[in-house]
């Protein structure tokens, strides 16, 4: 019998002692094996990449017998899941985490050395799979790999975008976008479940049927597209937990449009076919708003369907009561893009499972917790009730029913307030009338989570303040987080054995908590010098590359000052530039002895501005322009250079942050939900010049204001200076920066004119005029604390000490008690 043959093979695992060894010789013999039957290349040559590919395969496998032993026992022990819902995740390379995870870095390092391969050549050989836009995507990522790590039985589910976040190339200064066909060189970290597949439907009408006597409402779908699964092992660190992140691709249905092909239209019938592919292709490269595009909303139900589809057969594999479905799954929505799931369910409960409109409300609110990033009202987004109606008729009735519940609901509470009703309604009336897809997953979840204490605050008052007044219990928030794994380990493995080397052990890459304990430490001279050392070699890596992709050569004795992420008018890139020609400007107008004086600095820009975006693509040519003019002139040597590092992606994070001094976050108070890049900087002991917003408001709390560069009107003041506007005493030095830029000295007059304009009297938005005097006093802070390098590392230590609380093991663990009731789950060795 079956179950007979399972426990013969468990037998045979346990006296094998798991099937593939781990020690170098064995990897040496899989790698070989690789090399010449999956890579079908000869194993007596074969470069770098076939390395990496076969190396990869020889780590996949192990994934996949973890992975299959982790399901399992999940089936076993059926505890409740948590299955996350995200359209993006930015997971970067995976071969070095894997590796780390897998706990085997030095054994596959020396395998690969006896066979003459170095393995940072050969990991580097892989491209990032960047399935995402920024900050979002990539916490995503990190909670995947905090969720493996803390034995939790969760589920990743997204999209498998066929082209990833677009390729920037800099030409002239300006921004052009390339496609990302990230599959080019296959995916070796993916699994294609060609049997894991779900029919999608689209368009076509509501009807009705009767069935024993009640009437139900059948949806005749006129378009069905197919979901196919592939699955994507996510490893945890110190255990032998393989999560799933599960990626649906669409593929055509093969259930054939009959009609089409009857009537002659076969050529028509394969195009329309192969145009419903186009659902999975492409990643929207704007990282905030959406809105009203028919394919993006195809892209979110399709990707909610397939999802739910699969989450509903594991549960009744096992369950036939639906009653239990709160006790066994937990339903996470990664912001608002997934939140037709709550439509879906609702569908399918009653016009599938037929359990009545109330019990499959009751069910659907206590299932579904979301999670939002975003402090822009704009941002949220809004379904056009035409386009609605069109793609999703049957979800299109199901919202309103939702809404006339909830408007009942709320007069009960409120009476008959109907500005506050058309306010918090689910649908909102206007020229275009749409749905308001925020509302929907307010009522709809049992929390909502802010990713930072102020974020939260900022959804309490303002964002939404209403339903906030009504509903207070459901508010809470998870301060975001990053995983050590990744932002130690893997990409600055010197730091990770220094900092085990003083504490005396590996255990804080698991619990990171014990990090606290290099306090102790922050004075003792041996460390600052082992720290220095540490920090010199990283920079050393990092003007390499500097000079590989720009050709310009830069001292390290100089501050690596850094500003790295999207880039964004609230970002406030061009607050660091017009810093920069200030320092500029003063240098010139120096006597030469006093140039002496002058801290050397070395600032790093880099980031992607979405296609669309005229002034973020404006701030990058200025970015240009201006350092054109810096690094050529004599004047001023390696006393000021200015870079822009292209492509700004995982990879390139990986290696920038472990390199950098300083690094900038310096958005307008109240703009930044929560912000993670400080993290990773606080991780490598890179000290942050920032405004108190998001959640340094919080890493002020952890490491204290004396141990960072603070500056910048707090979130209280800005409505008021806003309202001030042009009246607002703006620095002289502003003003003649500003004036510089629009006199052309930097060239390109004209283009930059608007750009300049963004920044003038009451156009000011994001207050650049207003904390323009407080930022160069902070640059003067970091400077003076520079030239004191014994205050400089002792600060620095503080900051990676300090930096706890933001691991995403600790965001996870908050997730996984208050919001999501869920248990570890580990799987035995
Ligand atoms: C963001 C927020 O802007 C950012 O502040 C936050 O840290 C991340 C993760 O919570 O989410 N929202 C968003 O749409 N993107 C973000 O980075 N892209």
């Amino acid at each position: 019998t079956s179950g007979e043959r399972t426990a013969k093979a468990e037998r045979m695992f346990e006296l094998m002692d798991g099937f593939l060894k781990n020690d170098p010789l064995s990897l040496q013999k899989d790698i070989l094996d690789h090399v010449e039957y999956t890579v079908a290349r000869s194993r007596f040559s074969f470069d770098d990449f076939e390395a990496y590919q076969a190396l990869s395969h020889c780590i996949r496998d192990r994934l996949i017998e973890r992975w299959h032993d982790t399901q399992l026992h999940f089936k076993r022990k059926d505890p409740k899941r948590v299955y996350f819902l995200s359209l993006e995740y930015l997971m970067g390379r995976s071969l070095s985490n894997s590796i780390i995870n897998l706990g085997i870095r030095d054994q596959c390092a020396d395998a690969l050395s006896q066979l003459g391969f170095e393995f940072e050549v050969v990991a580097e050989q892989e491209g990032d799979a960047a399935l995402g836009n920024g900050g979002l995507a990539r916490l995503s990522a990190c909670q995947m790999d905090s969720l493996a790590t803390m034995d939790f039985p969760a589920w990743g589910y997204g999209l498998r975008y066929q082209y990833g976040l677009f390729r920037q190339v800099i030409l002239d200064g300006f921004q052009h976008e390339q496609p990302d066909y990230w599959l080019n060189f296959g995916n070796p970290w993916e699994i294609e479940r060609v049997h894991v597949t779900y029919p999608v439907k689209f368009y076509g009408t509501v009807e009705e049927e009767i069935l024993n006597g009640e009437k139900y409402k059948i949806w005749i779908p006129g378009e069905t597209i197919e979901a196919v699964a592939y699955d994507n092992p996510i490893p945890g660190y110190g255990t032998r937990n393989t999560i799933t992140l599960r990626l649906w691709a669409a593929k055509p249905s093969n259930q054939h449009d009959m009609e089409a092909y009857n009537t002659g239209d076969y050529i028509d019938a394969v195009v329309n076919r192969q145009r419903a592919e186009t659902i999975s292709s492409i990643l929207y490269p704007d990282d905030r708003s959406h809105q009203g595009k028919e394919l993006r909303l195809k892209q979110q139900y399709f990707f909610v369907s397939a999802s739910l589809q699969d989450i509903i057969r594991r549960f009744k594999d096992v369950h036939k009561d639906f009653n239990k479905f709160p006790d066994k799954v937990a339903l996470q929505l990664n912001d608002i893009h997934p939140a037709l799931a709550i439509p879906e369910v609702m569908r399918v409960f009653v016009d599938e499972e037929h359990l009545g409109w109330n019990k499959a409300f009751d069910l659907t609110c206590k299932i579904f917790s979301f999670t939002t990033h975003t402090v822009q009202a704009e941002a949220l987004e809004k379904i056009p009730v035409d386009l609605l109606e069109s793609l999703l008729p049957r979800h299109l009735q199901i919202i309103y029913d939702i809404n006339s519940y909830f408007m009942e609901e709320l007069k009960k509470r409120i009476g008959l307030d109907y500005n506050r009703l058309a306010r918090m309604s689910i649908v909102e009336e206007g020229a275009v009338k749409s749905i308001r897809v925020a509302n929907l997953s307010l009522f709809c979840s049992h929390t909502v989570n802010g990713v930072s204490k102020l974020h939260s605050e900022l959804l309490q008052t303002r964002v939404f303040k209403d339903f906030y007044e009504l509903w207070p219990e459901k508010f809470q928030y998870k301060t975001n987080g990053v995983t050590q794994r990744r932002w130690i380990v893997v990409s600055n493995p010197n730091l990770c054995a220094l900092i085990s080397k003083w504490l005396g052990t590996e255990s804080w890459i698991r619990d990171i908590d014990l990090l606290i304990g290099l306090r102790e430490y922050a004075t003792d001279i041996s460390l600052h010098q082992e720290w220095q050392m540490v920090r010199r070699v990283n920079k050393m890596r990092l003007a390499e590359y500097i000079e590989a992709t720009s050709g310009l050569k830069v001292s390290l004795d100089a501050m690596f000052d850094v500003q790295i992420k999207r880039i964004h008018q609230y970002k406030r890139q061009l607050l660091n530039i017009l810093g920069i020609i200030h320092r500029y400007d003063c240098i010139k107008n120096m006597a030469k002895d006093d140039r002496r004086k002058v801290v050397p600095r070395v600032c790093i820009i880099g980031g992607k501005a979405a296609p669309g975006y005229e002034m973020a693509k404006k701030m990058i040519k200025l970015c240009h322009a201006v350092a054109e003019k810096i690094n050529n002139d004599s004047d001023v040597g390696d006393l000021l250079k200015l870079v822009f590092i292209p492509d700004y992606n995982v990879s390139v994070a990986e290696l920038v942050i472990p390199g950098a001094d300083l690094s900038q976050h310096i958005s307008t108070a109240g703009h930044e939900a929560s912000g993670t890049g400080s993290m990773k900087f606080l991780m490598n002991g890179c000290l942050l010049l920032a405004t108190a917003d998001g959640s340094t408001v919080e890493i002020i709390e952890e490491i204290g204001e004396d141990n960072m560069f603070l500056f910048g009107a707090k979130v209280h003041e800005v409505p008021t200076l806003r309202e001030k506007g042009s009246t607002i005493k703006v620095p002289l030095q502003f003003a003649r920066v500003v004036r510089m830029v629009r006199d052309g000295y930097f060239g390109f007059q004209d283009y930059f004119k608007s750009l300049c304009d963004t920044v003038e009297g009451n156009s000011d938005y994001y207050l650049l005029g207003a904390d323009f005097g407080s930022y160069l006093e902070a640059q003067a802070a970091a400077d003076k604390a520079f030239v004191d390098q014994e205050k400089w590392t002792r600060m620095s230590i503080l900051s990676t000490a300090g930096s706890g609380r933001f691991s995403s093991d600790r965001t996870i663990q908050d997730y996984a008690e208050k919001t999501w009731g869920i248990e570890p789950c580990r799987c035995p060795l």
